[in-house]
Order: C-alpha cells, then structure tokens, then sequence
C-alpha cells in the first residue's frame, strides 16, 4: 500500500524542476491550520511557498548546488480530514513511507501541530531541533489537547526528552518557562543564541542524523511577517543559514517548514520559507555527493 498514493493529489502548482528518474528530495503540503489561535491562514501556504520557490534564483550559492539541474518531487498536497487524529495519522503514514525510501522530504504546513506526525514515526537514532519563538508546551489550549500551542508537549508524552533541541524560545506562558527548568529541557533561548554557543550543545555529541523542525515565527516579524503568531526579538535568517552550514557531517532526513500565513504576508514570508528549503535541500545534497 502506498500512503504517498492515497492521501496526497496533485495541486496543479507544484515545483518547476528538472525531472530525473530518482529524486534527491521530496516535497509535500499539509493545508491544515484548524486550531490556530490568533491568525488563520496557514493552510494557505504550501501553495504561495511554491509559487515563491518558482520565481527566485534556486542556485545555492551557500552550498554551491544548482538546484535547477536537480530533481525535487513534488507529491502534492494531503487531502485533509476535518479530524484532527486522522489527519496526524496520515502524516504518520506518509512520512514513515518516505523515511523507508531514504530520500529526504520536506512537509509544507500548516500549522506546527502537523510536526506531530512526522516526528512520532522518526527512528530512534534521530534526533530532532525545533525552531520556534513558541515553546508550545501548554498541556492544553481551549479544552483542546492536540493543538498548535501544546504539540510538542504531546511529543514529549511520547519521545525521550533528550532526542530534542529547541532553539529561538521568547515566548511561552509562566506554566512553559517552568516545565523547561523542571524537566531539564534542551533550550537555547532566542536571548542568548549564537551560532557557536548553539554548536557546542551537547544535542550534536549525541546525533549525526537530524530532523529539522521549523515554525518560521523562530524568525523576527521583521524578516517573517507573515506568520499566525508573531513574536519580536527573534533570529536573522543569516543566524539560521550559518548553522545550516556548519553542520558539516549531519544528515538531515526530513524538515517541514510551518506557520507561514499568506493572508498577513507581504511575500517575503513565503519566499523566505522557499529560500529555507532550496538551502536545506542543497546542504543535502552536497552532504550525499561530496
Ligand atoms: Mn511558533
């Protein structure tokens, strides 16, 4: 049985890219945002991330990858069920589909609760770094237990605490702030980040294979005002592309890139969710040929 097959259908919009026979990397997008709290929209931008991607420069000079000679496919979007443990179950299954055939993917959201399939079926020799101004931690948002403000205290129900890094945190409820110093969680806070403090984390002893978790308000409003929940005092993309390449031998097996909201973008949200994935893509695909 192929999920890939049953639950994602093609958008009419997908990527413009060279096709090979076998691809070096996997796109799909999950329009799901039901349970954003402050600014819906995000739904919206598999598509406009797409679209951006389709009209900038996707040479990566960074990694020295000319994305245009290579073969990204794009699945589609999944079809999306109004029930949220159905719709976290078909992520599941997809995701566990593409981590057995080894090439990396990338989720477009939606909202961050979508992470929350994709990261339960990871393999335990992955580790996993969150990027997010948010510590979605809350043990509930609106009577609601499966939420874009709780997803990754449901993971931490599920997965040893030790296998997560999270970086760019400045904003959470007292509640959060507490639960992080109690439980010894892995943050680096948006305050005190730098590109080498975060590098000597211990997170990086212990994993050669990454999953990349990246809700864009990690970024400044500044640099990402097109997002559900913006939080000032964030990171420059310059903070994030040079830890992307000084990872140096990591591999990264999957990322998604969410909670980009078209209807508050000027653009240049979704062109910088596009640029991320061109530039994680292209770290990959240096990383397997060199
Ligand atoms: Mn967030």
């Amino acid at each position: 049985m192929s999920y890939k097959k049953l639950y994602l259908q093609d958008t009419g919009r997908i990527l413009k890219l060279t096709e090979k026979s076998t691809p070096c990397g996997r796109v799909f997008g999950v329009p799901f945002d039901s349970t954003s709290t402050y600014r819906p929209g995000s739904k919206f931008a598999p598509n406009t991330i797409r679209e951006a991607f389709n009209n900038i420069e996707i040479y990566s000079r960074t990694f020295n990858i000319d994305l245009e000679k290579e073969y990204i496919e794009d699945l589609g979007d999944m079809i999306v069920p109004f029930n949220m443990e159905e719709c976290l179950d078909q992520i599941s299954k997809i995701s566990n589909e593409l981590l057995t055939e080894n090439i990396t993917f990338c989720m477009l959201g939606g909202e961050h609760t979508i992470s929350y399939g994709t990261i339960k079926v990871l393999p335990k020799d992955v580790g996993i770094i969150i990027f997010d101004a948010h510590l979605d931690l809350r043990d509930e948002m609106n009577g609601s237990k499966f939420t874009h403000a709780t997803f990754y205290r449901r993971l931490l129900e599920k997965i040893d605490k030790e296998r997560f890094l999270h970086i760019g945190a400045r904003a959470a409820c007292a509640e959060e702030w507490k639960l992080i110093e109690k439980e010894r969680l892995n943050v680096i806070e948006a305050s005190k980040f730098n590109v080498k403090f975060a590098l000597e984390n211990e997170f990086f002893k212990k994993y050669r294979r990454v999953y990349l978790s990246i809700d864009v308000d990690f970024f400044d409003p500044s640099f990402a005002p097109g997002v559900g929940n913006p939080e000032p005092f964030g990171l420059s993309p310059q903070n994030f592309i040079e830890l992307l390449a000084n990872l140096k031998d990591i591999e990264i097996v999957g990322f998604d890139i969410v909670e980009v909201c078209p209807p508050y973008d000027n653009g240049n949200t979704s062109i910088l969710a596009a640029k991320l994935m061109l530039e994680i893509f292209s770290y990959c695909i240096r990383e397997k040929t060199s």
